[in-house]
C-alpha cells in the first residue's frame, strides 16, 4: 500500500467519523431546518415528562376539584350554579396563548391554587396554607390547565371521573327515559340511597349530562322515582342501556375565603365588604353606556347591580370592561324572563376574562321587565331591566 492510498483511507475514515458525530448530535438534540422537524432524544424526554405531569394533574383534579369546577373543568359553562371558574378553556392554553401569556396565566393560577381566592369559595390548597397538596402537585394542576397537552389532560379527567363514579355492579337504564318522566327503570336498583344524586350522560367532554335526585327506590322492580334536572342541569332524553353514574357531589356552600372578619391566606387583601350602597338604584340609560364588571358585582357610575331603565326602541351600546380578576359576562333574560333561551341578549364575547372588555347592543320594542345577570356569579351579579313603552 502506498502513502497516497493510506492518506485517502484516513481522510475517508475521518469523514465517516464526523458524519456519525453529526448524526448523533441530531439524534440527541433534535433537528429543525429545511422544513424538517425531527424531535430529538432530549426533547422527546421533555415532552414525555410534561405529558406525564398533565396526566397526574388530571388525577388530582378529578379527586379534589370536580365538585366546584365541574366534571369536565368547564364550571358554569358545564352546568349552571357550579361556583368554580371555567378552567378547561382554549383561552388558558396554547396555541391560543403565546409562551409569555402562558407563563403569566400559569403564575396567576399557581397563586390562586396555592392561596385560594379572597372573597370566593376557592380554598387554599398548599401545605403552607394547611391545604393537602405539595408544590409539585400544584404545578401539575397548573400544567393540566395551561399545557399544550391540556386537551388530552381534560379527557383524562373525564375518563378518570367516570371510572370513579361507576357503581359496582354497573347500573344501566333498563328502558329509555323522556325529559318529562319522573320514574326511571334500572337493571339493578340495589345499593342506592334516597336523596343521593345520579348522573346520566357525560361519557365524553362534549356529551351533556343530567343530574337526578333519588326520591324513592323499589329494589324488586328496579324502578326509581327521581327529581329531574337537578343541580342546575337540564332534563334530557336518555336511551335504554346507557350507563347511570353515582353523583356528582354538590359544591359546598362555604366558607368564603378571606370573608370579612377572617384572616385571608398568603397576605391577600381581605374581601371588600359588599358594596351594597346603591343596590336599589334605578338608572335611566341610552346611547353609549359603560357597564363595569368587578369581583363580583356590576357597576354603573356609583350604582351597584342597578335597575336599568331603557325606553322602547332606544339603542343602548354597552361597553362592558372586566375590571376584576374573575371571569364575568352579561346576560339579559329577554322578554320570556328565562335565561339560556333564544331571546337572551348576551355580551360578545360571552366569557370575558379579567382585564378584557366585551360589548352588547341592546334594543327592545315594547314595554317589558326582565332580569340580567353574570352567568358565572348568578347569585351576586344580577339586576333588572325595565323597558318603558
Ligand atoms: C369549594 C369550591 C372549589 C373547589 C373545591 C376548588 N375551587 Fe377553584 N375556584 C373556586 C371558585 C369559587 C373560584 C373563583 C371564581 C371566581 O373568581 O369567581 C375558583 C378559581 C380557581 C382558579 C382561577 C381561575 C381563573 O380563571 O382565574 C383556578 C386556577 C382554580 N380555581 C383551580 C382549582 C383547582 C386546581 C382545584 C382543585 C385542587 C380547585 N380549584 C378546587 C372554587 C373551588
Ligand atoms: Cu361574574
Amino acid at each position: 500500500m502506498n502513502t497516497a492510498k493510506q492518506i485517502n483511507i484516513m481522510i475517508g475514515l475521518m469523514i465517516v467519523g464526523l458524519f456519525g458525530t453529526f448524526l448523533y448530535f441530531i439524534f440527541d438534540n433534535g433537528f429543525n431546518a429545511f422544513g424538517l422537524d425531527f424531535e430529538g432524544r432530549q426533547n422527546a424526554a421533555v415532552v414525555r415528562q410534561e405529558k406525564t405531569n398533565v396526566e397526574r394533574g388530571a388525577v388530582l383534579f378529578s379527586l379534589n376539584c370536580r365538585a366546584c369546577h365541574g366534571l369536565t373543568g368547564q364550571g358554569a359553562l358545564e352546568r349552571a350554579g357550579l361556583p368554580g371558574a371555567p378552567l378547561n378553556l382554549e383561552d388558558n392554553r396554547p396555541p391560543e396563548l403565546t409562551e409569555a401569556q402562558v407563563k403569566a396565566k400559569a403564575d396567576r393560577f399557581n397563586g390562586t391554587i396555592t392561596c385560594g381566592r379572597v372573597g370566593t369559595l376557592m380554598p387554599p390548597w398548599s401545605r403552607d396554607e394547611n391545604g393537602p397538596l405539595n408544590d409539585f402537585q400544584i404545578e401539575q394542576l397548573v400544567l393540566l390547565i395551561t399545557s399544550e397537552f391540556s386537551e388530552e389532560g381534560w379527557e383524562h379527567v373525564v375518563e378518570d371521573g367516570n371510572h370513579s363514579d361507576q357503581f359496582g355492579p354497573r347500573k344501566q337504564l333498563a328502558a329509555a327515559v323522556g325529559p318529562g318522566d319522573t320514574t326511571i327503570q334500572l337493571n339493578d336498583a340495589s345499593g342506592l340511597i334516597v336523596e343521593d344524586a345520579l348522573r346520566i350522560g357525560g361519557d365524553t367532554i362534549d356529551e351533556a349530562y343530567e343530574v337526578l335526585i333519588i326520591l324513592s327506590i323499589d329494589e324488586d322492580t328496579g324502578s326509581v322515582e327521581v327529581e329531574r334536572a337537578a343541580m342546575g342541569s337540564k332534563a334530557l332524553s336518555h336511551e335504554a342501556e346507557v350507563e347511570v353514574y353515582n353523583g356528582p357531589l354538590a359544591p359546598p356552600d362555604g366558607p368564603i375565603i378571606g370573608a370579612p372578619g377572617t384572616v385571608p391566606p398568603c397576605g391577600q387583601k381581605n374581601a371588600e365588604p359588599e358594596a351594597a350602597t346603591g343596590s336599589a338604584a334605578i338608572v335611566s340609560i341610552s346611547g353609549d353606556v359603560e357597564f363595569k364588571m368587578s369581583d363580583n358585582f356590576f357597576g354603573l357610575d356609583e350604582a351597584i347591580n342597578p335597575t336599568l331603565e331603557i325606553a322602547a326602541e332606544d339603542i343602548v351600546n354597552f361597553t362592558i370592561p372586566n375590571v376584576g380578576t374573575a371571569i364575568h359576562n352579561l346576560r339579559f333574560a329577554g322578554p320570556d324572563g328565562e335565561y339560556q333561551t333564544d331571546d337572551d341578549f348576551v355580551s360578545d364575547p360571552d366569557l370575558i376574562s379579567g382585564g378584557e372588555e366585551g360589548t352588547l347592543e341592546f334594543t327592545f320594542g315594547e314595554a317589558a321587565t326582565f332580569p340580567y345577570r353574570c352567568d358565572f356569579h348568578p347569585t351576586e351579579m344580577l339586576g333588572e331591566v325595565t323597558v318603558t313603552g
